[in-house]
């Protein structure tokens, strides 16, 4: 196996160095635009992630329940699409495992019928990595698992190497936080990254009415308003910008045709920002909107469009009980 070489004192100061300048630029970028936006990957600071762990435990948010319902009821139909067999070796490769929930479901029926694999979760955060090992250590020990911290691609281009059969797990429907041309994109480069054969377990969440949607992106508690405009906090913190969150609100948006959720932070006054770090003031109008996130919703038609040129096949999709989410199966094609 092809080990990350580890960074040195110097080379990790300078990729924060180039993360906060990249971080600046793309701010300025976003806010120089119009309409204005700002790229939603900053939402997952500290904060942000403990914010998005509430969110996955919110009533309207459905999404992590019915994939997780899917995990914990429909393990074996998963692993016959995924064709394992207990006796050939495959390593298990999650992109952005996050807290592992999901996948402890599929993980606790592998380890009860002695399949042979590996557990090899990729992440940017060696943090989020490092409680995961600790928690899978407790509570499935038999589990080999190996974590990988680093870009998705990087790593899996080190692990192409292997040749081992590989099952990729990209779940949470994380793809949907990709505009259409760039999860294109995406699954060209994930399939170039794979041998024939590997599969890939895509979640993704469905089309549906914007009575289930919306509320899921606009909770009553306001955890997700709070996650929205801590990407405000962050610009603030970070940036030194003034930005004052009490005149700035929420504001997401369904629309059932195009099957697209969208968050924008809204600004409530006419108002001006200054922002330090670019040595620049930015002006909002009442009611102008800063489009944050978008949150794409799919079905088997959006699924084909995206994989058309990605040298994969679409095997079969497993749905929760509602139908409201799906996992697909792909194959990386010869
Ligand atoms: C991570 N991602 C799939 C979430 C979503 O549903 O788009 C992020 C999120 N944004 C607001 N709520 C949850």
């Amino acid at each position: 196996m092809i080990e990350l070489v580890k960074q040195s004192k110097s080379q990790k100061v300078n990729t924060a160095e180039t993360l906060y300048n990249v971080f600046s630029e793309e701010v300025n970028s976003g806010l120089e635009r119009n309409p204005k936006c700002l790229p939603s990957k900053y939402f997952y600071d500290q904060k942000g992630d403990a914010l998005f762990v509430k969110i996955m435990n919110l009533p309207e948010y459905y999404l992590t329940r019915s994939e997780l319902e899917i995990f914990q009821h429909k393990t074996n139909q998963l692993i016959n699409a995924l064709e394992l067999h207990p006796e050939r070796y495959f390593e298990l490769v999650e992109l952005g495992a996050g807290d592992g929930l999901k996948t402890k479901e599929l993980l606790k029926v592998l380890e009860h019928q002695n399949y042979k694999f590996d557990y090899l979760p990729i992440d940017i955060s060696s943090n989020a990595l490092n409680l995961l090992e600790d928690n899978l250590k407790q509570e499935l020990p038999k589990v080999s698992v190996k974590t990988k911290q680093g870009d998705y691609f990087k790593v899996l281009d080190a692990l192409k190497e292997s040749k081992h059969p590989k099952i990729i797990l990209f779940l949470g429907s994380n793809i949907g936080n990709m505009s259409d041309s760039a999860a294109t994109k995406f699954m060209t480069k994930l399939s170039a990254n794979l041998n024939p054969e590997d599969k890939l377990l895509l979640g993704v969440d469905l089309i549906k009415s914007k009575s289930v949607v919306l509320p899921a992106y606009n909770d009553s508690q306001g955890v997700t308003a709070a996650f929205n405009l801590n990407l405000l906090a962050r610009i603030n913190a970070e940036l030194g910008a003034d930005f004052n969150l009490n005149q700035f609100k929420h504001k997401p948006e369904y629309d059932e045709n195009e099957g697209i959720a969208k968050s924008f932070i809204e600004s409530c006054v006419n108002q001006i920002v200054t922002i330090k770090a670019l040595g620049k003031s930015f002006k909002f109008l009442k009611g102008e909107k800063i489009h944050t996130e978008i949150s794409r919703k799919y079905n088997d038609t959006l699924i084909t469009e995206i994989i058309a040129n990605a040298n994969f096949s679409l095997d079969t999709k497993i749905l929760d009980s509602k139908a409201y989410f799906a996992d697909y199966i792909l194959t990386r094609n010869a």
